[in-house]
């Protein structure tokens, strides 16, 4: 495996700005929806598409884009806003971006045109060992893995199943089968010098006494920051309630302590253009 140079994680630790909190004020996001297929099923999990644009929902989509109309949109953004702040381009969603080949063939084609384009992806981790190498080659330094517990007896609880390599897994073995991947791949990923943030879905009840431990496996990981974000009831756990301001906020100051926390994340659509 190829290893990156520290100069690109201390670039992205100051340019990202879903990694920094001073960058995400001056840094825009583009997200290309492209990926539509998903491999695990996450219990709060509702995909759309055709969704109204105004609604903030994540995994929503006004439209699927093929690679083409994805390449072409980057390129328009660029010839129209060449003068004004950059932004990074990313694939989250509506499924799993490493599920998906049209987001290495869009990110590929952009990363040839746009080489100073920061490029990311989000990702349920569950492909991150196997298409590791891809992930570098094609240009991506930083990318997200969502994490949602500490251990499969939580995740059992919010993963309903988990398909790798054509077997389908469910319960507590899903969850331990991803949970296995998700941590491999994140400290390969540091090893090849990736940068990684974890994004984790608070939900009451469910996984909310073991943030401090998902915090401290995080780290132990080698992962740099985490994103701790409210439930939005939907899916199977549409009838849950969202952590309140106070819940999410003590969290967070838990988990400050064992590893940094990103405070600004807005919980993305899919299709998502936010140009500065
Ligand atoms: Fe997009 Fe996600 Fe990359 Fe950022 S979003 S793929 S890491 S470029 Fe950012 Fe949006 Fe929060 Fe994600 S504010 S939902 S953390
Ligand atoms: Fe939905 Fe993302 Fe979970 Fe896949 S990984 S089921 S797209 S929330």
């Amino acid at each position: 495996m190829k290893s990156l140079n520290a100069a690109d994680q201390i670039e992205i630790m100051s340019k990202h700005p879903c990694f920094s909190e001073e960058a995400h004020v001056r840094v825009g996001r583009v997200h290309l929806p492209i990926a539509p297929r998903c491999n695990i099923h996450c219990n709060f999990c509702e995909r759309n598409v055709c969704a109204a644009l105004a609604i903030r929902h994540p995994g929503w989509t006004s439209k699927l884009l093929s690679v083409t109309e994805a390449v072409d949109l980057v390129r328009s953004i660029m010839r129209s806003r060449q003068a004004v702040n950059t932004f990074v381009v990313g694939v989250a969603g509506p499924g799993d971006p490493l599920a998906n080949e049209e987001t290495f063939e869009a990110i590929s084609q952009i990363h040839n045109e746009y080489p100073h384009l920061l490029k990311c992806v989000s990702t349920n981790g569950l492909l991150l060992e196997d298409r590791l190498q891809r992930v570098i080659d094609i240009g991506i330094r930083a990318l997200t893995v969502t994490i949602n517990a500490a251990d499969s007896r939580i995740g059992k609880s919010i993963y309903s199943w988990v398909r790798y390599r054509g077997i389908a897994y469910r319960g507590e073995e899903a969850a331990s089968l991803l949970l296995a991947k998700q941590f491999n791949g994140i400290r390969q990923a540091v090893d090849a010098g990736l940068t990684i943030k974890v994004n984790t879905v608070l939900i009451p009840g469910i996984n909310d006494s073991s943030m401090p431990e998902l915090a401290r496996r995080i780290k132990e990981a080698g992962g740099a920051i985490m994103n701790i974000m409210p439930l939005v009831p939907s899916g199977k756990m549409r009838d849950l309630p969202s952590p309140t301001c106070d819940e999410l906020r003590r969290a967070r100051l838990e988990c400050e302590r064992i590893i940094p926390q990103f405070h600004l994340c807005q919980q993305c659509r899919a299709d998502i253009i936010h140009l500065l």
